[in-house]
C-alpha cells in the first residue's frame, strides 16, 4: 500500500474491532501473547496479528521524592489486599492507567510466514555448512522471505524518520540507527535499537568478508557514541550482535544493554559484532567457510526441506555437502 509519493500507507484498522480466531503463543515468561484474527470491518479474509506485551518497569515510575508526576506510590493507585499473614502481605495494585500501558504490535495483513513466526513451535538445530547454505538455505531464501519494504522505507526516509537516533549517509560504510519495533520507546533499561546498513547487497552474516570491516567498525564506534550521547549508556554496557538466521535478509545489527535479557539473545541465534570483526580480521572469508548452526522450528518449510534433503543424501550415501542432482528443483517445488 503506497500513497502518491511512494510512501507506505498505514492500513486503516481500529484495534477495538479485532476479532480473535486463535491464540498463537502465550509466553508467560516474557508476559506477551500473540493473537491471530481479522478486522472484519475491513476484510473478512485478510488475517491480522496482534501481539500484546506487558512493559518492563521504568525506574522513574517508582520514585517517591516527588521528581515524577506519575508514580506507583500515588493516591491514584488502587490497592486490593489478597491476604496479610504475620510480616507478609500480598496485594493487587492497580496504578493509574498511564502506568499500565501494554506494548501492542499489529501486523496487517499478515502472511502465512508472519503467522508461522509468531506461533509456538518445537525448535531444532541445523549445522549449516557453506555447501548447505549455497544449496538449500540460499535457494529457499530466493523464493521465500519476508518483504524488505519496511527497511527501504526507513533508509529512504519514508517512514519512522522522526525516530532516527543517528544516521551516517555514506553509501559504503553508512547506516541508520533507530528504535527497534520490539522496544516500548520509554524504558531505557530495556533499550533496543537497530542499525540498518545503507548497502543493499549484504543479506546476512554469511555475505560478510574483510572488505566490510570499515562498515562494521563504523557501526560499532558511531553507534556506541550515539547511544552514549542520547541515552547516557556507556559503551561498555551495550551489547551489539547479528542474528543468524535473521528474519529479514538486509544486514542489520541489534543494540541493547547487557543488563537486560532482550528477546533473541540466545547463543544459538546471536553473533557478537566484536567477534565477527575479529573473525574477519583473522580470516578474511571466515563466514564463507564457517559452519554456522541455526535454529529452525517445526512448521517451517526450511526445516522440512533440510530433513528431506539430508535423508536423501544419507540414502544415496552422498557426503552431506554434495548436492543431489534434482536438489534445486525439488526445493523450489516444496516452497510452491
Ligand atoms: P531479525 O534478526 O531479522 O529478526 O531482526 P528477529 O529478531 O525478529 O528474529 C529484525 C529486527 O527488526 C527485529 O528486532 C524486529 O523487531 C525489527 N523490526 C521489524 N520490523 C518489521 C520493523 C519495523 O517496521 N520498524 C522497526 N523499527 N523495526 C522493525
Amino acid at each position: 500500500m503506497t500513497d502518491k509519493n511512494g510512501s507506505a500507507q498505514q492500513p486503516n484498522y481500529d484495534i477495538s474491532k479485532f476479532k480473535l480466531t486463535k491464540i498463537l503463543n502465550n509466553n508467560t515468561v516474557r508476559k506477551s501473547i500473540a493473537l491471530l484474527g481479522t478486522f472484519p470491518d475491513i476484510s473478512e479474509v485478510d488475517q491480522a496479528l496482534v501481539i500484546f506485551e506487558k512493559n518492563a518497569f521504568t525506574e522513574s515510575d517508582v520514585q517517591t521524592d516527588g521528581s515524577t508526576d506519575k508514580s506507583f506510590f500515588s493516591s491514584k493507585t488502587k490497592t486490593n489486599v489478597e491476604f496479610l499473614n504475620n510480616i507478609y502481605g500480598s496485594f493487587q495494585c492497580i496504578p493509574e492507567s498511564d502506568l499500565n500501558c501494554i506494548k501492542t504490535t499489529v501486523v496487517y495483513p499478515a502472511t502465512d510466514k508472519h503467522i508461522e513466526k509468531y506461533s509456538i513451535h518445537a525448535k531444532h538445530l541445523i549445522a549449516e555448512t557453506p555447501a548447505l547454505y549455497e544449496n538449500i538455505t540460499l535457494t529457499y531464501l530466493k523464493s521465500s522471505q519476508f518483504s524488505l519494504d519496511w527497511v527501504y522505507n526507513i533508509l529512504e526516509h519514508k517512514q519512522e524518520t522522526e525516530r532516527i537516533v543517528f544516521e551516517d549517509p555514506d553509501p559504503e560504510i553508512g547506516f541508520v540507527l533507530l528504535p527497534d519495533l520490539k522496544w516500548d520507546g520509554r524504558t531505557i533499561e530495556a533499550l533496543y535499537l537497530l542499525a540498518i546498513v545503507h548497502k543493499r547487497d549484504i543479506k546476512s552474516l554469511r555475505d560478510l568478508n574483510s572488505s566490510h570491516l570499515p562498515l562494521l567498525k563504523n557501526i560499532r564506534d558511531s553507534g556506541r557514541r550515539a547511544i552514549e550521547e542520547k541515552y547516557g549508556i556507556p559503551a561498555s554496557q551495550i551489547r551489539m550482535y547479528f542474528h543468524y538466521q535473521p528474519s529479514f535478509y538486509h544486514l542489520h545489527i541489534h543494540f541493547n544493554p547487557v543488563g537486560n535479557d532482550a528477546p533473541g539473545i540466545w547463543c544459538e541465534k546471536s553473533h557478537m559484532l566484536e567477534t565477527v570483526i575479529n573473525n574477519l580480521e583473522l580470516v578474511s572469508d571466515y563466514y564463507k567457510r564457517a559452519t554456522i548452526p541455526f535454529v529452525a522450528y517445526e512448521g517451517n518449510k526450511l526445516l522440512d526441506i533440510y530433513d528431506e534433503e539430508l535423508n536423501v543424501r544419507k540414502k544415496l550415501k552422498l557426503d552431506e555437502n554434495e548436492l543431489t542432482p534434482t536438489s534445486e528443483d525439488s526445493i523450489n517445488a516444496k516452497i510452491e
